[in-house]
């Protein structure tokens, strides 16, 4: 498995699955996941509703990661996942790792080869940049993943410059 950066916006990625960081209602928001369905249509929106009728009535909850189509993206899936948001009083870091744990599982099920992720938790959730970048790698590379490319995509440079120091 390699790890790669990129600086640069996810929704202009060609990978085979791109993560969104999303919430667990699973019907959109701003950053990462507002971008994901203004670029990739109406479709992606349309299985989410589809998931929370079937699987997922109470929400995504934290921590978990679910697949749907990649609409109009340069990807084959979308996988979803719900970040914890940051607490200053709670160790929410498991949750955290396990984003990427359970979207590189359900990647590996979908035969996905290359993975591109976004810096979850790290917007509007309110994660540093610097501790979500140490939880993402470690959990990325103590996966175990038969992924064989994993992307992270960071949105300005001074994230892309905190990953970088990090790998
Ligand atoms: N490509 C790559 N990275 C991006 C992009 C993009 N197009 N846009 C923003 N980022 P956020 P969160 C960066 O807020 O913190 C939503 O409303 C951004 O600079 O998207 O997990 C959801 O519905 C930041 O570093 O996700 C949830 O309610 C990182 O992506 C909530 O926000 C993550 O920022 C999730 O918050």
């Amino acid at each position: 498995m390699e790890i790669t950066l990129v600086q640069g916006d996810i929704t202009e990625q060609r990978a085979d699955a791109v993560v969104n960081a999303a919430n667990s209602s699973l019907l959109g928001g701003g950053g990462v996941d507002g971008a994901i369905h203004r670029r990739g249509g109406p479709e992606i929106l349309q299985e989410c509703r589809g998931l929370r009728a079937s699987r997922y009535g109470r929400g995504l909850p934290t921590g978990r990661a679910v697949a749907t189509t990649a609409g109009r993206l340069p990807a084959k899936w979308v996988i979803h996942t719900v970040g914890p948001v940051h607490s200053a009083s709670e160790d929410r870091s498991d949750l955290l790792a396990s984003c990427y744990r359970e979207s590189l599982r359900v990647a590996e099920s979908l035969g996905a080869r290359s993975v591109a992720f976004p810096a979850i938790s790290t917007g509007i959730f309110g994660w540093p940049m610097d501790d979500a970048a140490r939880i993402a790698l470690d959990a990325v590379r103590q996966s175990g993943t038969a992924v064989e490319d994993v992307r992270f995509v960071l949105f300005d440079h001074d994230a892309y410059a905190v990953f970088e120091a990090r790998l």
